[in-house]
């Protein structure tokens, strides 16, 4: 079995247990085939302590039988690779948001200079026949600086983010050399179907490829493999974590504290993606539509921070803070506040607890890649009393989730109307949906996602 060898911005100890999915997914693999796992090691070294341009100090540790090999970065490469291009072009744009992306940057030669270092400390710790499978946005263009170091090993790309149409994706001004940059790979995975198309789209449209059947796509005199591979969760670890004393707590605590109130969750990252706004929009008419919900219906919203030194995501955090609290001042009473607004993470051994006491989850992203939470919501689930899942026909998720009720987020009345639907649900409308949803999410579960991808990457010609 090859040596499995993994890239991402960030990257954890496996065996931590709050290391998170990716981690999950790829642990297995690793600890098999003795792997590493490259990437970023989240330090910022200042100019004034050294940290020079196009440079960083590599750093090797072991974690079992993984080793873990990570790049420091200087301020100045950090802020144009990680928040100027990564997340001011790519993150908006992949998103649909050509409006906030910041094109006149100088980010992008950054972005280049950055995906080069971690080539050229990867490079010396390969052996020829590893499998190496990158992911995210933040590192596209890293296979095609390995091969034009040498590199000839199979090299695989995941993006967990959406991949826009071409009409959007040809906003970014170096789309082109994005685009070229994949064809270095020789797999390239995609959360959904549609993303899938687009880039067939983009592909045939823009860059004169023919389709070659079997995934298969030839330009730029290289032949890639593109696929769906939607990603899943450990279903199985977050049931058992539902079993544990913070979930069973967390549980109770929720049940006692709103034992006369219906409460709905939120739970995402501060992200103009997750259509946050949007949804206390659909909430507030929710009240004013159906005045019965007045006093029992709570949202919990937990919005974790991050990004925070982008400003679009500062301004998101003033606009949900100045919207809760209109909306608690209209409809509040001295005993209920209609929204719990809180802007901090949360521990993810209590999140299973949280998700069984809400009858209904708001998942309704203006985009998504997948959207992990929604399918954490159904595994947290009672099966003999379950919650109902509210969607976003643009999550990936919703390719899959097809028993959730979908709405489209930017129909504030028809959100509201799916909410007050899933909150009258009769219980076997409820059992029934939530069997079926159950049975997919285990069915492609994270598991079944890093096999999949894994097994096909191996089974392609080396070179
Ligand atoms: P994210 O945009 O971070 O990930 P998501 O998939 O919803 O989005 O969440 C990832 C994980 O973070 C989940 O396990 C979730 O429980 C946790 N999380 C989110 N908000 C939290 C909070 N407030 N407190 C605690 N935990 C929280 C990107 C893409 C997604 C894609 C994933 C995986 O944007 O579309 O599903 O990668 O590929």
């Amino acid at each position: 079995m090859s040596r499995l060898v993994a890239v991402s911005n960030r990257v954890a100890d496996p065996r931590n247990a709050a290391a998170g999915g990716l981690a999950v997914a790829l642990g297995e693999t690793l600890n098999a085939t003795g792997g590493l796992w490259f990437g970023w090691s989240g330090r910022v070294v200042e100019a004034a302590q050294g940290g020079t341009p196009g440079e960083g100090e590599l750093h090797l540790h072991h974690a079992g039988d993984i080793t873990l090999a990570t790049v420091d970065l200087s301020r100045e490469d950090h802020d144009a690779y990680y928040l100027g291009y990564s997340n001011g072009v790519l993150w908006p744009v992949f998103h649909y948001r050509v409006d906030l992306a910041d094109f006149d940057s100088g980010h992008l030669n950054v972005y280049r200079r950055v995906n080069q270092l971690f080539a050229r400390k990867l490079a010396p710790l390969l052996k020829p026949d590893d499998i190496i499978w990158i992911h995210d946005y933040h590192l596209i263009p890293l296979a095609s600086e390995l091969r034009a170091m040498g590199c000839g090993q199979r090299i695989g790309f995941f993006l967990h983010i959406p991949l826009p149409p071409p009409p959007i994706l040809t906003t970014i001004p170096q789309h082109e050399w994005l685009m070229r940059a994949l064809f270095a790979y020789d797999l390239i995975g995609f959360q959904s179907q549609a993303d899938l198309e687009h880039f067939a789209r983009y592909a045939q449209s823009e860059a004169g490829a023919e389709p070659m059947g079997e995934h298969r796509y030839r330009a730029f005199h290289r032949t890639v493999r593109a696929q769906a591979f939607p990603i899943g969760i450990d279903v199985d670890e977050f049931v058992s974590l539902g079993k544990g004393p913070e979930a069973q707590e967390t549980y109770e605590m929720m049940m006692a504290q709103y034992a006369r109130r219906r409460l709905l969750l939120g739970v995402d990252r501060l992200d103009y993606s997750k259509g946050l706004p949007e949804r206390m929009k659909a909430f507030q008419a929710l009240m004013a539509q159906y005045p019965e919900n007045r006093s029992s219906a709570t949202l919990i919203q937990i919005a974790a921070p991050s990004r925070e030194s982008v400003d679009a995501y500062a301004d998101l955090r003033r606009q949900l803070e100045g919207m809760s609290g209109a909306i608690n001042g209209e409809y509040g009473e001295l005993d209920w506040m209609p929204i719990r607004y809180i802007h901090r993470t949360t521990s993810r051994r209590r999140l299973p607890g949280l998700c069984r006491a809400a009858r209904v989850a708001l998942v309704t992203p203006l985009r998504d890649g997948m959207n992990l939470v929604a399918k954490e919501y159904i595994a947290a689930q009672d099966p003999d009393d379950p919650g109902v899942l509210v969607l976003s026909r643009f999550a990936g998720a919703a390719e899959q989730l097809k028993e959730a009720l979908m709405v489209n987020p930017y129909d504030i009345q028809g959100t509201a109307q799916a909410i007050q639907q899933a909150l009258h649900m009769p219980l076997a409308e409820r059992q029934s949906r939530h069997q079926k949803l159950l049975e997919r999410i285990r069915a492609q579960d994270v598991h079944w996602w890093s096999r999949e991808y894994l097994r096909t990457l191996g089974e392609m010609d080396q070179g």
